[in-house]
Order: C-alpha cells, then structure tokens, then sequence
C-alpha cells in the first residue's frame, strides 16, 4: 500500500484530551477506513474496536450516507436555522423520536453531545420556569458521570479532572456513582447489587428541599469513565422518586443511543420513559457532527404558550439541524433499519459476553464488565504509577492493531454494530497476548 500523506509538521494543532506533547512525540495517525477496519499512515490495519470514540455503529466508509451526504451539499448546502427550515431536517426529528418510547417525540438539534446537554439543562430550567415553578434552579449529576465539556456538563459531570479548574455552575448536588467493585465484579450484564444507591436521590432531596430542585442527569450506563452498568432497578427506583417529586429525569444517550446497548436506546431497552434524553455519535454514525435534545410532548407544549409571534426559546445554533446533518442521519438510520443492527447488536451480545468473561484468567484484571456490544476490562493499576499499565496496554493492542480506548486503568471496547464473530475472536485474542505482557 502506498504511503499515505502524512503532516509534515504536527506542532499547530493542540489536540484535545491528548498528552499532545507524548503524542507528537510518537504518533497515531489514521489515514483511511473501510468497514471494521481503519489504516494507519504507515499502511497498517487495524481492528477498530471502539467504533472511533462510540460513534461509528454502522461501520466505516458507508456509501449511502457518503452519498446523501454529497447530494445533499449540492442541493442546499446551508439553510439558516433560525426563523427558517428545510425539509429533510423535519423527517429527521420525526425519526429520531420514533425510536424511543412513550411520548418523547420533540427534537432540539445542536451539534455535539456537549450542545445536547447544555440544551437539556437550558430547558429543564425554562420548563419549571415557565410553569410557574422558577423555584426549581437546582440540577442534579452524578459522580463519574461525563455529560461532556461545556460549562453545564462539567458541572454535573463528576470528573475531578475537568472541573477542577471551574467554578461552573451553581445549585449542583451529586448522585454517588454505582460502582462497586468488591460487590459487582465480574458481573455479567446488569450488577445485582446497587440498586439502592438511586435512594441517595432522597436524601439529596431532602437536604435541598424537593421543591428546588428541576432534573437529574444521568448515563444510563456510564461511558467514558470505565463502562459502569447500571445496578438491577437502579434506573427504575431514580425514576419513580422523580416522578414522586417532579424532577425531570433526563438520560445522557450520547453513547447508549443507537443500537449500543442492543436497543435503540437504553431508554427502550430498560422499558423507562425519561422526560428528556440527550444524542449525538451514532445519529450520523459519527461522520457529520449532529446532536440534539428529545423530550417529552408536555414539555415541549409547556413553551409554546404566550404571543405567537415571541420566540419560546431563546436558544440555538448556527448549525442547529444543518443540512448535511439531517441527510447524514436519515441515510444513517435507513442503514440501521435495513440492516437490522440494534437488533444484531443484541443477538451477538451474550457470545461477546463469553468471549469477554474467558479473559478472567489473564493476570492483573480487577473485573471484566459488559452490557450489549460494550465491554470494560479493569486491570490492577501498576504500584504509584495509575493508568500506566492500561495506557501501556493501550499503545500496544493499537501497534499490534487494534483501537480500543483507556481510561484511568480501564480499558473500554465498543465495536461497530457490524461486527462478526471472527472480528469479536480477534479482538480478545488479541487482548489477552497484550494483557499478558502489561
Ligand atoms: N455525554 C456523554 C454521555 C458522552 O459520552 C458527551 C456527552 C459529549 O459529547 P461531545 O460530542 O461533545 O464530545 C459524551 C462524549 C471516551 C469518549 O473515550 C467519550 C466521549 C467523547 C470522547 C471520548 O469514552 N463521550
């Protein structure tokens, strides 16, 4: 295979979440992708075992959104977003809610997952405001949640690390996170035990009053900071104190969404109708940046009362529901459709399962973790030295080719949908030679 172009100088771009200057030093450059499989610039092939970063459900390189995508651009490349529309942007919201249950069926669009949070929260507080109830000011996260980079997602994110350095937002309490690893280790699917920590949400009520609080926020399985699967009932039990004291409850889909979990969204998956759930990723399988905001018919309708002519609310991007956006998402979502690949996600779940839970015997493992085609491998940090021994572990599976991403000591996989048995055998496989040597 040729040599593919490759930058000359790697100094301009400040890299995010990256140790730039390690990076730089020896980098991880991709130059193409086609199916479960990217290249590398130095021509290798490399398993992608991760769906780029959860975003990619359908595989890479799919002609049909490529296609759409390019037709659209030479149809109407930009509409203006607000005061304005175009019609593929309208299927798109109308499609995306008929993915989930009950009577989510409104659509706010923004651009990331970061957007959809910031929205979510925007309109919780608008909604209670709007009710008359301005006295609900208060939002509730929960520790090792991440609901992205904005200033309202730090806020109620729990990851010392990016809010650190902020004040963020004020009138934020926490949920404890659902972890416990001398209890749920090596579970398979949903850890029995936990349940009970959704009651921390009364206490936490109770210290504030009830009546002052407006949302919870939670990833119904915790993503980024090491595949955190909900306890049995945990979902359920946070839910019914919601309802019991008016909070909205809002899920974090951003990585659950689409097919990950072997349901449309979890939301589906668990049978709980939340009155908000945020997207982003899979929605255009990761290749336009989209994101967005479903919510339920009585929140949506809670806005729109007042003078016809005032706008209800005072919030939107330029790139809200861009063009090439809702193109992308609807090519995307025929693919999911056609392809069957929620349901193919959950019909290959238990032989990822097995093939996960056989690593058990691989020294320095603490747990093994899974939930639909999602995986996390906790390894014993390496003594005074957390988070070497998975990132070692890490830079190795990429040389020996294939991606999967770390976190602290954690390393977390999540395949496209596309994903065959094979693929599945050579990416534990491969896992446990490298583990071995870490
Ligand atoms: N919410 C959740 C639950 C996420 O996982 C965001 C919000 C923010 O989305 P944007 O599009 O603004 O990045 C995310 C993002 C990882 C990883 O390796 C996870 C994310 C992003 C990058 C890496 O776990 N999730």
């Amino acid at each position: 295979m040729a040599e593919t172009a490759r930058p000359n100088d790697l100094d301009g771009y400040w890299m995010p979440f990256t140790a730039n200057r390690q990076f730089k030093a020896k980098p991880r450059l991709m130059a193409s992708a086609e199916g479960m499989y990217y290249r590398s610039t130095d021509g290798r092939k490399i398993l992608d075992g991760t769906a780029g970063l959860w975003c990619v459900n359908a595989g890479h390189g799919r002609r049909e959104i490529a296609e759409a995508v390019q037709r659209q651009l030479l149809t109407l490349d930009y509409a203006p977003a607000f005061q304005m529309g175009h019609p593929a942007i309208f299927e798109a919201a109308s499609r995306i809610a008929a993915l989930l249950p009950g009577d989510l069926d409104h659509v706010f669009f923004g651009n990331s997952g970061s957007e959809a949070v910031e929205t979510a929260l925007k309109i919780a507080l608008a909604y209670h405001r709007a009710r008359g109830d301005g006295a609900r000011t208060r939002l509730i996260g929960r520790e090792r949640a991440y609901h992205g980079v904005g200033f309202g997602g730090i806020s109620v994110g729990g990851i010392a690390g990016n809010r650190k350095l902020y004040a963020g937002i004020s009138g934020v309490d926490h949920l404890p996170h659902t972890f416990d690893l001398a209890r749920q280790a090596y579970s398979r699917g949903q850890p029995e035990w936990g349940a009970e920590l959704a009651d921390e949400l009364e206490r936490i009520a109770a210290l504030h009053d009830p009546s002052t609080i407006a949302a919870v926020i939670v990833e119904p399985m915790a993503g980024s900071t090491g595949v955190l699967v909900p306890p049995k009932g945990y979902l359920e039990r946070l839910k019914a104190i919601c309802e019991k004291h008016g909070f909205l409850l809002i899920f974090d889909e951003v990585i659950t969404g689409f097919g990950r979990l072997g349901a449309s969204f979890a939301a589906e998956l668990f049978g709980i109708v939340p009155h908000m759930v945020c997207f982003a990723k899979g929605v255009t399988n990761g290749c336009v940046p989209m994101g967005g905001v479903v919510l339920k018919k009585h929140i949506y309708d809670a806005f729109m009362q007042g003078p016809e002519n005032l706008i209800e609310f005072a919030h939107g991007y330029t790139y809200s529901g861009h063009p090439l956006a809702a193109a992308a998402a609807l090519a995307t979502l025929d693919i999911y459709a056609k392809e069957d690949l929620f349901y193919r996600a959950k019909s290959l779940a238990p032989y990822w399962e097995d093939a996960l839970h056989a690593l058990k015997d691989v020294p320095n493992i603490v747990d093994l973790r899974n939930i639909g085609l999602v995986a996390g491998i906790e390894l014993a940090p390496l003594p005074g030295k957390p988070g070497t021994r998975a990132f070692d572990a890490y830079v190795k599976c990429f040389e020996r080719g294939l991606l999967v991403r770390q976190t602290g000591d954690i390393l977390a996989l999540s395949p496209p949908l596309i994903v065959e048995k094979s693929q599945i055998d050579d990416m534990f496989g491969l896992l446990r030679e490298v583990l071995k040597t870490c």
